[in-house]
């Protein structure tokens, strides 16, 4: 028999065919909680799927990739790829023009309820490639007037562009800063391209440095939210990401995301081609704990492409390519106001779970944490099956708070009917330093592989909230309690 379906899921399938997925955290998305934050500032971010953890349980982000064009040359980029700033290494499916951006936001808005968000995240840099991005963002405000505006961007042409961000209303800008120290930055830019001009060296990093430092402060004293974005090197910056974090906090940013280098020879980029190794999950995760404390710590970003469509951690793009999109399109807002109706109700229900289930920890009396990776499609709640995953969301539980703390990608074990042996020895190496995983099914055979491996898989709380389910495990595991008696 099938499980029960949510609300969440049935009036999403009624409103649209479209897939979801989706993931939480004290220290991370939004400043600890909507509680934290003041209204306005809650009102800005509380649909932004990047800005607000909650919110990327619910809302999709889309990018349009009409920004070909860099400045600068990263390290970690080959431009045959996508923007390491803002996306996984792979090749944008097709650059588009603000025309064709326009028709591709109109059919995916029709079609995707869960849209909120349009961003412009390369494949180049949003800022240098300034009248195609203002272009698009004018011509789609006309259209769509409530889809947010984000763009990200490498900093050296932001503070050009301040005074229009404000015009137009872009109220989220991503900076990417890798470094607040020039030695170190010549290590990760060798070259920038800076009025008429080519820097090279420390002197190139020097001017990137200062103008990413002017952009956040003029953007900060606009009221615009920055993230920022860095990539961690290791060998590099890793150490470094600590100064960075602190420098960015004294200077107004809302939220600090600190993503792995992905470093890969076929790529063809500098660091893949000489070998240099991006950080293992735990690496990652040790780093962000420590910057704990300093500037809140986005933690569930995806890395996402310059074409992305959809929820974070599902990539809907290949749905929306042109050959998909009809010559003439109309804006239909129906499915977007129905959408948000429904989760304007299932928000505060989890809200009220989370907060129970917090409780419940608390109530253990432990000082213990809990490394959990859950299965979800989205909406909050543990609602996949272990042979469906392709992407885990890691959460952490203790005292102080059932936390998402990241995602580790896999290969999906369950083809046609059949588990995948070597999928699931990538699973199990991918799943490193995590207790439970927690689904809404899983079978014998590979229950048994992660046992023996020391993993505990559970699927008792299948179409539960997420943190329900966390906090019922935890407090069996360190209150004493028995899961069998708290399922
Ligand atoms: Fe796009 Fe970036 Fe805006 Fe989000 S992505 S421009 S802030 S709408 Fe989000 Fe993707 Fe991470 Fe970027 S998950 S890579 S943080
Ligand atoms: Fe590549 Fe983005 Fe760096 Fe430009 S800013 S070189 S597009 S990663």
């Amino acid at each position: 028999m099938s499980p029960p379906m949510t609300s969440l899921e049935s009036e999403t399938k009624k409103i649209s065919p479209a897939k979801s997925a989706g993931c939480a955290s004290s220290t991370c998305g939004s400043p600890a909680s909507r509680d934290a934050m003041e209204s306005a500032v809650w009102e800005k971010v509380k649909d932004h799927p990047c800005y607000s953890e909650e919110a990327h349980h619910y809302y999709a982000r889309m990018h349009v990739a009409v920004a070909p064009a860099c400045n600068i040359q990263c390290n970690y980029c080959n431009r045959k790829y996508d923007c390491a700033n803002e996306s996984r290494p792979g090749v944008v499916s097709e650059k588009l023009t603000p025309d064709q951006a326009v028709r591709k936001v109109i059919a995916v808005a029709n079609d995707v309820p869960q849209l909120s968000v349009l961003g412009i995240a390369g494949p180049g840099d949003a800022c240098y490639d300034w009248n195609r991005t203002r272009t698009t963002f004018a011509r789609v405000a006309k259209q769509i007037p409530d889809l947010k505006l984000c763009i990200s961007t490498n900093g050296l042409a932001l503070p050009d562009h301040v005074a229009e961000l404000c015009d137009m209303n872009v109220d989220h800008v991503t900076i990417t800063i890798n470094m607040v120290d020039p030695e170190v930055g010549a290590e990760i830019h060798p070259w920038i391209f800076y009025k008429h001009r080519r820097y090279t060296g420390v002197e190139a990093a020097r001017i990137l440095h200062e103008r990413q430092m002017l952009g956040l402060e003029m953007l900060t004293a606009r009221g615009i939210l920055i993230k920022i974005n860095s990539v961690m090197i290791p060998g590099v910056n890793d150490e470094h990401l600590v100064e960075v974090n602190k420098w960015v906090k004294e200077r107004g940013a809302f939220l600090h995301n600190v993503m792995p280098l992905i470093s890969d020879p076929k790529h063809g980029t500098h660091y893949g081609l000489i070998g240099r190794r991006g950080p293992k999950a735990m690496e990652l995760k040790a780093l962000q704990d420590r910057l704990a404390g300093g500037a809140t710590l986005m933690r569930h970003c995806r890395q996402c492409r310059a074409d992305a469509v959809g929820l974070l951690g599902e990539d809907r793009g290949q749905d929306f390519t042109l050959d998909h999109i009809a010559d003439e399109v109309t804006y239909d807002a129906s499915k977007r106001n129905a959408y948000r109706e429904v989760v304007a109700r299932e928000r505060g229900d989890h809200v009220v779970a989370k907060s129970e289930a917090l409780e419940t920890v608390k109530a253990t009396g432990s000082g213990r944490s809990l490394l959990v990776a859950v299965a979800s499609k989205g909406g909050g709640r543990v609602n996949e099956h272990f042979g469906h995953v392709r992407e885990f969301q890691i959460y952490e539980a203790s005292p102080r708070g059932i936390s998402l703390v990241g995602h580790r990608k896999i290969e999906q074990y369950c083809l046609g009917g059949w588990g995948e042996d070597s999928a699931l020895e990538g699973a199990l190496a991918a799943l490193d330093g995590i207790e439970v995983v927690l689904c809404a099914k899983i079978g014998e055979c590979p229950k048994a592989r992660l046992t023996a491996a020391g993993i505990r898989a559970i699927d008792d709380y299948g179409y539960e909230h997420i943190e329900t389910a966390i906090g019922t495990i935890y407090a069996a595991e360190f209150g004493g309690g028995s899961l069998a008696a708290t399922a």
